[in-house]
């Protein structure tokens, strides 16, 4: 398993969960200097950054890129994959596209997350369920061109009802032609949503991609009362080799929070090594 912690660049999500906001370069430097491997970036869209700027960064201080967040198209756009409206159905998957070859060439996958939407105002659940798929098809295939995995992420039910369980989330990729869309399994969601955390990350199993590390109350990993040991314990079950990704609010601060995460990670990850 490796380290990554997340940097916003979005304006409008400021007083989101991520550990760094605004500076990308900064954010990379303090990635660097507290020894994690990676970092998660959350842009307003595909031409935030350009490909020379995040490749220099990204070389200069020697980190991969974790993943992309796609949530600006709803944030910023309000565009979501289950509109009523075909426009902007079509419009979402479009950003997402973009997003995908914003982090395709450093091998990152983007993250489908709030811009699922929701069911309702006149849009049946199965409805928005066809939906849904439809889009993870066609952003599974455009990911498959960069060889990387398409990340969906069950979101806890105040921020959808499509899907906020790893079994949900299960259900919808084993249904889907496309092979190469994983779940991300965000422990802040997974606290409210799953009667055990440990058991619902095993039955993810392979499915699993992705996980946003954080303790129950979206701070910092040891700063809520998540117990991690049977966490880690499942990871290492289901052979999970990717990221453990800190997405939680910069509190105390940004440094704080990244300090006090990878102290997190060192601890439980080393601790369960073999
Ligand atoms: C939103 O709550 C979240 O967890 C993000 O990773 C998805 O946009
Ligand atoms: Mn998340």
């Amino acid at each position: 398993m490796r380290s990554a912690v997340t940097i916003s660049l979005v304006a409008e999500a400021k007083a989101g969960p991520f550990v760094f906001h605004d500076d990308l370069e900064l954010g990379c430097r303090r990635a660097k200097e507290l020894g994690y491997d990676a970092v998660e970036l959350f842009a307003p869209g595909p031409d935030a950054v350009t490909q020379e700027t995040l490749r220099g960064l990204l070389r200069k201080y020697g980190l991969a890129l974790a993943a992309v967040g796609t949530g600006a198209g709803w944030v910023k756009h309000k565009l979501s994959l289950t509109s009523p409206d075909a426009g902007i159905r079509d419009k979402a998957i479009e950003f997402i596209k973009t997003m995908i070859d914003f982090g395709g060439p450093h091998g990152a996958p983007a993250i489908i997350g709030s811009m699922q939407g929701r069911w309702g105002d006149g849009v049946s659940q199965s409805q928005s369920l066809d939906w849904l798929k439809g889009g993870l098809e066609a952003l599974g295939a455009h990911a498959a061109r960069f060889d990387v995995p398409l990340f969906y992420e069950p979101l806890n039910r105040y921020e959808t009802n499509l899907c906020t369980t790893v079994a949900a989330g299960v259900q919808i990729l084993e249904s889907l032609q496309a092979t190469n869309v994983r779940l991300l399994a965000d422990l802040f969601h997974m606290n409210i949503e799953e009667a055990d955390i440990a058991a619902a990350l095993e039955t993810g199993g392979k499915w699993i991609g992705h996980v946003h590390f954080v303790d129950s109350n979206r701070r910092p990993v040891g700063d809520g009362h998540m117990n991690y040991g049977p966490i880690i314990a499942a990871l290492r079950k289901i052979g999970y080799g990717g990221y453990l990704s800190a997405e939680a609010f910069p509190w105390p601060d940004s440094d704080a929070a990244a300090a006090q995460t990878i102290r997190g990670f060192r601890y439980w990850v080393g601790r369960h090594s073999a």
